[in-house]
Order: C-alpha cells, then sequence, then structure tokens
C-alpha cells in the first residue's frame, strides 16, 4: 500500500478534494470491503488480493465503505456474517465471527471521516429474510445491539458503533424490511450520532427483492447496480433499456426529502458482468445524468474495493473527476453539455 500510495501521489493522480461524506454533495464516492472480488478470480496472487479496511481509509478516494457482509440473519440466535479471509475466528460457542481488527480499523477509517456501514444479505448461497413486521422489528432490535448504538454480549466489531445498514437484499421474504427501518430510526431519532440506511437495488425497475421497502422506508441513499444487467450504464442512450427517470422519481417520492440516488459501477473490467466502461465514455454518460438528475445525484458507487488496489489508476482519476465536476448543493448548476438548455438550478 505504502508504495503505490506514494506513486499516486507523485503522479497526481488522487487529486480529490474532499474525504469526508456529505449528504447535501452530489460527489460522494462508495464502495464495498470484505468480499475480495478480485481475489476470487486471482487465487494464486494473494499479494495483490484485498488489503486491510484501513488500508482503504488512508486518502481521499473513498467516503463510504459498505462492510460486506451479514449472510443468516439468523432469528432464533445470533446472525452470521462472512469477510471472506478478513476474519474468520467465531465467538465460543456461536456461529458469529468476532474481528476486533475490523473493529480497531473501523475506528481508523471513522477518525478520518469516512462512514463504515453493515451491509446486509449479498448475492450467492445465503439464506436470510424478514417475512413479518415483528420479525423486522426484532432484527432491528439485534442489528442497533450488536452492530450500532446499543450494547450486547456479542460485538463482532467490539465498541466500534458503525454509521448504518445497508439492505443488499437479492432474496428471501422480504415484507418485513419496513418494519425493519422504522424500529432502528426509532434508535436513530434518540442519538447524537447520524446514522445512514442504503439499499443497493439492481437497475432492473422496480427491483424484485427491494421494490415495497424503497418505496415505503425512509432510505437515505440508494446505490443503484447499473451493471450486470441489460440496464448497464453502456446502455444509456437505448430507452428500452435504460430507465434512470423511474430511480429519480422513485428517490423523489421518499420520505425521506434528502433521499440520494448513486450511480453504481463496475471498479474494474471484471469486476461485474458488464457495466465498465472507458472513462472518456463512463465520464461523458455520468456528467448527463448528473446534469439532467442534479438534486437526486449524491454520487458514484464502486463495486468493489479489491479492484481499487489493481486498478488504481483508474479509480484514482474517476474519483478525482467526480470531485472536480460534481458539487454540493442543489443550487449549483452544472455546466450545461452539448446543446442542452441551461438547466434553471433547483432549489
Ligand atoms: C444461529 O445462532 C446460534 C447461536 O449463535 C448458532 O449456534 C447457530 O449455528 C446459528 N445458526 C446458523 C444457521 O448459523
Ligand atoms: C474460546 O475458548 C478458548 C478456550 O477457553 C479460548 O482460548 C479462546 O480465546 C476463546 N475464543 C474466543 C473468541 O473467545
Ligand atoms: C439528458 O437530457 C438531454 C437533453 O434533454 C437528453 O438529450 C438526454 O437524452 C438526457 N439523458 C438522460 C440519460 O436522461
Ligand atoms: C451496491 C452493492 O454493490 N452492494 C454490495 C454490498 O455488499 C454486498 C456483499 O458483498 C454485495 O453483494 C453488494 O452488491
Amino acid at each position: 500500500m505504502v508504495s503505490s500510495h506514494f506513486i499516486l501521489a507523485a503522479t497526481g493522480l488522487a487529486a480529490v478534494a474532499s474525504a469526508a461524506y456529505n449528504p447535501t454533495c452530489s460527489n460522494n464516492i462508495v464502495t464495498y470491503w470484505g468480499q475480495n472480488s478480485w481475489g476470487g478470480g486471482h487465487l494464486d496472487d494473494p499479494a495483490n488480493w484485498e488489503k486491510d479496511l484501513a488500508s482503504y481509509c488512508q486518502d481521499d478516494t473513498f467516503d463510504i465503505i459498505n462492510l460486506s457482509f451479514v449472510t443468516n440473519y439468523n432469528l432464533t440466535g445470533l446472525p452470521v456474517l462472512n469477510h471472506a479471509f478478513h476474519c474468520e475466528t467465531k465467538f465460543n460457542g456461536t456461529n458469529t465471527l468476532t474481528c476486533p481488527d475490523i473493529g480497531a480499523d473501523i475506528k481508523t477509517c471513522q477518525a478520518k471521516g469516512k462512514k463504515i456501514v453493515l451491509s446486509l444479505g449479498g448475492g450467492g448461497i445465503y439464506s436470510y429474510s424478514l417475512s413479518t413486521a415483528a420479525e423486522g422489528k426484532q432484527f432491528a432490535d439485534t442489528v442497533w445491539n450488536m452492530f450500532l448504538g446499543g450494547s450486547h454480549q456479542y460485538r463482532p466489531y467490539d465498541d466500534a458503533v458503525l454509521d448504518g445498514v445497508d439492505l443488499d437484499i437479492e432474496s428471501g421474504a422480504h415484507d418485513g424490511y419496513v418494519a425493519f427501518v422504522n424500529q432502528l430510526r426509532t434508535y436513530f431519532n434518540g442519538a447524537s450520532k447520524k446514522y445512514i440506511i442504503s439499499a443497493a437495488p439492481q437497475c432492473v425497475f422496480p427491483d424484485a427483492n427491494l421494490g415495497t421497502t424503497l418505496s415505503g422506508a425512509w432510505i437515505d441513499n440508494d446505490y443503484v447496480q447499473f451493471y450486470n444487467n441489460p440496464c448497464n450504464l453502456a446502455n444509456i442512450n437505448n430507452q428500452w433499456n435504460f430507465d434512470y427517470k423511474s430511480w429519480d422519481t422513485l428517490t423523489k417520492a421518499n420520505s425521506n426529502p434528502n433521499s440520494k440516488m448513486y450511480v453504481g459501477l463496475p471498479a474494474g473490467s471484471g469486476a461485474a458482468g458488464n457495466g465498465y466502461l472507458d472513462l472518456n465514455t463512463l465520464q461523458a454518460n455520468l456528467k448527463q445524468l448528473y446534469t439532467n438528475y442534479t438534486s437526486t445525484f449524491g454520487g458514484i458507487m464502486l463495486w468493489d474495493a479489491s479492484w481499487y488496489s489493481n486498478n488504481q489508476a483508474y479509480v484514482s482519476s474517476l474519483a478525482g473527476w467526480v470531485r472536480a465536476n460534481m458539487k454540493c448543493g442543489a443550487a449549483v448548476a452544472p455546466a450545461p453539455i452539448s446543446s442542452a438548455p441551461a438547466a434553471a438550478p433547483t432549489v
């Protein structure tokens, strides 16, 4: 890490202006840590696998990092986590990881202004569901006590207090999620710390697993995955495949008047099934979306942190470009592009 950061500094690629998450800005950058997606395709090259969490908090690239993830809610016992090779020790007599080193890294990251959020769900073989409001409420109590501001005998990250929860729900019964969010918000409303609730739907609209949660629950950030699907960002000009407007409308209709949408992108050519674009095309496409939908544009999300180390020039230039071109405060109108009329600043 040290030498690669030296190279970055020397070439000036990390020309990024702000490091801290600001919900009123359009230039926040989110990533996901804990699954080592690069390593999955490079099993024989552990030297380049995903680094420690704190390694991704040493510079200004990321504002929010999703700790992925809770794979089994285990409502009758303790929730089960997976962090690939990063942490494999369990509390005695349980199936729940104890990761005090990650807890220390969480605090290091938070001290640098980053938000570290717990991601629930994920793709693959995992099993999780919240089928009733009662289950949602109960699980919210567990999450609050084990990971957020409450207290519990088993805290996987020790006394580190995470900054919120990310719903990456790709399967299972989902009728209990609105109650889950509502119950968490009763805790959040009594706390001085500002917590985040986010979700990571696929770009196909509406999302089969998250749709009713996104329309019925308070959401701060929506990280829409514009990859792995026909609606990936390469199809921005194909109205049959690319439906950003519906996402924008859904975001504006959220009970949170400041709900934001993030453009989810692959951080490397092999990071997701499709949607990886060269920087020039990507920047032109992002500029269109930011120009047309400024008031809901929160920033970008990159899948995942393991690609940062292995595609660093791309990720760093993209981050620098987003910081420089996407602004803070809805009243800052972007420069118009092509022949589009200049949009009046929205207030
Ligand atoms: C549910 O939690 C209990 C207590 O931690 C544990 O013994 C059990 O293995 C967990 N179930 C699963 C499926 O991991
Ligand atoms: C589990 O129990 C063993 C034996 O008592 C002890 O050495 C170890 O530290 C315990 N591990 C945890 C994570 O509590
Ligand atoms: C953005 O607005 C311009 C001008 O109205 C339009 O030509 C373009 O298709 C829009 N792009 C998207 C992705 O909405
Ligand atoms: C938006 C997004 O990529 N969310 C991710 C959060 O973490 C889980 C687990 O690794 C991923 O599956 C999600 O895709």
